[in-house]
C-alpha cells in the first residue's frame, strides 16, 4: 500500500521559534511500514516551512493510498482546515491522525473532521495491523473511528512493549539534513545534531503534563549506541540531543550508557529529573561527552511545586543545579508561571531561586496551560472552566499564552509580573556574568561561534540581516545565557 505520512507546519505561524526537530514518532512508523513492505512517502510541511497554499499544490501531485498525520493538541484548527482541504481533493483517500491530539481528543476530531480514524498511540504497533484490516478495524487495538455516526472505541494496546524490535527511525525517507542543520530562532546550529529516544514514558504525575506514554519502556543501552553509531557514521552527526523525558531515571543504565557512548566522542544533551540526580552520574556523563542537562524545575515555590504535584522540592531543585553546575555541565532551567496558587508573593520566590542559582530560565517562563490529557485539563472539563472542547481546541496555540488563567491573579497582573519577573531574572544574570569573567568568555565565544557558522552556510550578507531581525524582535537575545549548545 502506498502510505503518505504528515508532519503539519510550526501551528504558531512563526517559522523561526521552535527549532525544526526530526519527527520521532512519524520516523519509527515510517520504518515499521517499511519493513512490512509498504510504499511510504513523507511530507513535512514544518521543515519546509509550507504555507497554506504551497501544501495544497504540492499534495495535489503525490500519490497515495492512505495518509497518517501527526499532531499535537494545538494543531486542531489548522487540522480542520488540513483535512477539510485533502478530503476535497480525494474523497476516497483514508486519512488517520496519530499523536497526542488523536490520543487526547478522538471524539471531538471525529465528530468535527472528516478523518476515518484515530490512532490512540503505539503507532508502530497499531499503524501496520490497521493497514490489514481498514474495511473492519474493530479487532485492532487502540483505535477510534466513526461507525454508524457514534465513535467507537477499540481495546487498548499494551502499554508494555520490548521497543529494542522496533526497527531504528526510517532516516533514509526524510531530507534528513534539513533536520541536522535546523535553524533556531533563524540561526543555524553550530554544529550538526538529530535527536534519539532511549525510553518512551514517565513515572511522575506532573498536573500540566500531558504526557504521551504512562509506562515507561527502556531500550538496551546497546541498541541506542547502535542507533548512535548509524547517525554518527553515515550521517556526520557530531551532537545527540536525548528526547526522552528521564534518561536518567536508571543510575547503572546511566552509567552504562556513558560508558558506552565516550568512545565514540560525540558530545549529547539530554533532560534530567532533579529526584534522580547523582554527582557521580553527572561526572561520568561529563567526561562521555555530556555538555547540558535540562531541568524542569518549573518554580522557585514550594506552594506551587505541590500545586502541580510536581514530586519535587525546592531543595532538590538548588542542590540538582548546583551539583549540574558543579559537574562541568550546563543546567537548562525550565520554568512556568501561572500555576493554581501562583500569586506575586510565589513568583517573588521564584525570581529569588533564580537570582541566588544565578540561572536563566531556558527561553521564557512557559504559561501554565491546561493542555488535553494533562490532570488541569480534566479538572477544567470537570469544573466547567472548559465547556466546550472543540471551542477551547481551536483556542489553543501551546504555552505562550494565556488561555484559561489557572493562577490567583487577573489576566493583566500575571503578564505584567511575567515580563517584570523575566527582566528582573535577566538583569540580575547579566550583571553577575559581569563579575564572571570565565563565564562571559564561553558564552560570548559561543555566541560568535553560531554566528560564524551561520554566515559560513548563509553568507555574511545574509547572516547579518538574520541577526539584525532577531535581536530587532527579542533584543534581550544579546544578552541570554547560550544554553541550546
Ligand atoms: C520533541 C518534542 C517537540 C519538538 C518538535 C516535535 C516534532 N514535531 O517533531 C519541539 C521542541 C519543537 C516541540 C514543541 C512543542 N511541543 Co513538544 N514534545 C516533544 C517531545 C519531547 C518528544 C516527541 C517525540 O519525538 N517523541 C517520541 C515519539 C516516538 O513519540 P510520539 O511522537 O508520541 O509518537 C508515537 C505516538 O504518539 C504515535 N504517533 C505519533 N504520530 C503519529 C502519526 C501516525 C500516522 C501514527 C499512526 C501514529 C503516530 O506513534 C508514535 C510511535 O509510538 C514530546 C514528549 C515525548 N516524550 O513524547 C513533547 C510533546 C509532544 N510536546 C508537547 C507540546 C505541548 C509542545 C508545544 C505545544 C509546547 C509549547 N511550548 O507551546 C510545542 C508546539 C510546537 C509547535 N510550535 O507547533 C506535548 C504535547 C501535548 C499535547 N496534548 O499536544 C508533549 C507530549 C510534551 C508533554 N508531555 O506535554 N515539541
Ligand atoms: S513534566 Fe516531566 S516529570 Fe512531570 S509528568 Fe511530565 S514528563 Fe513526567
Amino acid at each position: 500500500m502506498k502510505v503518505l505520512l504528515v508532519q503539519p507546519p510550526n501551528f504558531h505561524g512563526d517559522k523561526d521559534r521552535e527549532a525544526q526537530r526530526f519527527p520521532l514518532g512519524l520516523a519509527y512508523v515510517a520504518a515499521v511500514l517499511k519493513e512490512k513492505g509498504h510504499e511510504v512517502e513523507i511530507f513535512d510541511a514544518w521543515v519546509n516551512h509550507y504555507s497554506k497554499e504551497e501544501t495544497l499544490s504540492k499534495l495535489k501531485d503525490i500519490e497515495y493510498d492512505i495518509m497518517g498525520i501527526t499532531a499535537m493538541s494545538p494543531h486542531f484548527k489548522y487540522m480542520e482546515w488540513f483535512i477539510k482541504e485533502v478530503k476535497g481533493m480525494h474523497p476516497e483517500r483514508k486519512i488517520l491522525i496519530g499523536g497526542a491530539l488523536a490520543k487526547y481528543n478522538y471524539k471531538q476530531v471525529l465528530e468535527t473532521m472528516d478523518v476515518d480514524f484515530c490512532v490512540l498511540g503505539w503507532g508502530e504497533y497499531v499503524m501496520p495491523k490497521l493497514l490489514e484490516n481498514l474495511e473492519d478495524p474493530s479487532e485492532v487495538e487502540s483505535m477510534a473511528y466513526l461507525k454508524d455516526g457514534k465513535v467507537f472505541v477499540t481495546k487498548s494496546i499494551s502499554e508494555i512493549h520490548k521497543i529494542d524490535e522496533v526497527p531504528f527511525p526510517a532516516w533514509d525517507l526524510f531530507d534528513v539534513e534539513k533536520y541536522i542543520g535546523a535553524t533556531r530562532l533563524g540561526i543555524a546550529n553550530s554544529s550538526r545534531r538529530m535527536c534519539v529516544i532511549t525510553t518512551r514514558g514517565c513515572p511522575f504525575n506532573c498536573h500540566f503534563c500531558s504526557k504521551n506514554f504512562p509506562v515507561v519502556n527502556m531500550r538496551s543501552v546497546d541498541n541506542v549506541i547502535e542507533e548512535i553509531k548509524i547517525l554518527k557514521d553515515k550521517y556526520k552527526v557530531e551532537v545527540i540531543d536525548f528526547e526522552d523525558e528521564l534518561v536518567m531515571m536508571s543510575r547503572k543504565r546511566m552509567l552504562e550508557l556513558c560508558e558506552k557512548i565516550k568512545p565514540l566522542k560525540i558530545r549529547w544533551k539530554c533532560n534530567g529529573r532533579v529526584n534522580h540526580v547523582d554527582f557521580e552520574v553527572l561526572k561520568a556523563m561529563k567526561a562521555s561527552g555530556c555538555y547540558y542537562v535540562a531541568y524542569g524545575i518549573e518554580s522557585g515555590s514550594q506552594t506551587i511545586l505541590d500545586s502541580i504535584n510536581k514530586e519535587s522540592t525546592v531543595e532538590l531543585n538548588e542542590r540538582a543545579l548546583r551539583l549540574t553546575v558543579k559537574a562541568g555541565l550546563i543546567p537548562g532551567v525550565l520554568m512556568m508561571i501561572g500555576n493554581p496558587k501562583e500569586t506575586r508573593e510565589t513568583v517573588r520566590e521564584t525570581i529569588n531561586f533564580c537570582k541566588r542559582l544565578h540561572v536563566q530560565p531556558v527561553t521564557q517562563f512557559f504559561i501554565s496551560t491546561p493542555l488535553p490529557g494533562s490532570e488541569f485539563y480534566r479538572m477544567c472539563v470537570e469544573d466547567g472552566r472548559i465547556t466546550d472542547e472543540v471551542e477551547y481546541l481551536r483556542n489553543l496555540t501551546g504555552t505562550y499564552e494565556i488561555l484559561i488563567n489557572l493562577s490567583d491573579m487577573s489576566d493583566d497582573e500575571l503578564l505584567v509580573v511575567k515580563r517584570e519577573a523575566e527582566e528582573e531574572i535577566n538583569k540580575a544574570y547579566c550583571a553577575y556574568r559581569r563579575t564572571n569573567p570565565k563565564l562571559f568568555l564561553k558564552e560570548y565565544t559561543h555566541k560568535a561561534k553560531v554566528l560564524y557558522h551561520h554566515a559560513k552556510g548563509y553568507g555574511i550578507k545574509k547572516a547579518a540581516k538574520d541577526v539584525i531581525k532577531i535581536i530587532k524582535k527579542n533584543p534581550r537575545l544579546i544578552f541570554r545565557a547560550e544554553y541550546t549548545e
